[in-house]
């Protein structure tokens, strides 16, 4: 029996805390908590830090590390948000890597709090856009503020979402505050909008560079993606990502494309 199965069975409720000594020797140490303690996982061999050498890592020389740095600028600086899509359906493999790439993001305590929920159903994206499109209307016909409206103008967007139901794939990304062990209990997450804003930001970006266009829509408020999507308390709907094929004659907004430029953006101290 290993000191951590020991700790285990002596007591219902205890954490282990190991310490990893140079000789990469485990101490053990059992602290016995009150009845408000939880364990995240029933298995206590979680617990144990653990490390393995960074083989993965490559190294490149200078030179080498600016061709690769301004050739991911110019890839992904030609990414587009889309509004107009095709309806040409895409594989739905490519999305799960894709989604794969994003589920390597970094998070809180590396919890991965997201729940990826991928629709390409007619039916659901229907639920979706009808729910949508009553949720646009109210916020363009009185409930976004004047100034609000006037930061939107320049995009030309209104309360018409037809790109929900023209889209091969609509993933809705949810955010868990908290997660639920099999048994009810709760179990905190920490920075669950950090990490799914993260691993937003990579699945556009792995989509992107699959060939593929995405929009990242936020229709307000999105509670309406718990009730259509069956998803459960502790799921907060973070975004609505729309993904496919730009439609042929797909436009973009002129105002979207202008960047600013690095002085505005960085300072180096
Ligand atoms: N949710 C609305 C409004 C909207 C808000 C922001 I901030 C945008 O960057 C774009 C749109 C809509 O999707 O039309």
């Amino acid at each position: 029996m290993t000191s951590d199965e020991w700790c285990a069975a002596l007591f219902d409720r205890v954490t282990v805390m190991t310490i990893n000594t140079k000789l990469n020797v485990h101490i053990a140490i059992c602290i016995i908590f009150n009845s408000s303690l939880v364990i995240r996982n029933s298995s206590l061999k979680n617990m144990v830090t653990q490390f393995t050498p960074y083989t993965d890592y490559t190294e490149y020389a200078p030179d080498e590390m600016r061709t690769r740095a301004q050739a991911f600028y110019a890839e992904i600086r030609r990414r587009r948000t889309v509004r107009d899509f095709s309806d040409r359906p895409v594989p739905r493999d490519i999305i799960e890597t894709c989604l794969l790439a994003a589920g390597t993001a970094p998070s809180g305590a590396n919890l991965q709090p997201w729940q990826f929920v991928v629709v390409s159903d007619g039916a659901i994206k229907q639920q979706i856009r009808d729910a949508a499109e009553a949720e646009e209307r109210a916020f363009y016909n009185g409930r976004a503020p004047e100034d609000w409206l006037a930061a939107l103008a320049p995009l030309g967007t209104d309360e018409n979402k037809a790109f929900l139901t023209t889209a091969p794939y609509l993933i809705a990304i949810f955010a868990k505050a908290y997660d639920v062990l099999p048994d009810g209990t709760k179990v905190k997450n920490y920075y669950a909008a950090e990490s799914v804003g993260l691993a937003t930001g990579m699945l556009i970006t792995a989509l992107h560079q699959a060939g593929l266009a995405t929009l990242t829509h936020t229709p307000s408020p999105m509670g309406f993606l718990n009730t259509v999507l069956e998803r459960p308390k502790n799921e907060r709907a973070f975004i609505l990502l729309v993904v496919g094929y730009p439609a042929a004659d797909a436009a973009v907004p002129i105002h979207a494309m202008q960047k600013k430029p690095l002085e505005e953006i960085a300072i180096f101290l």
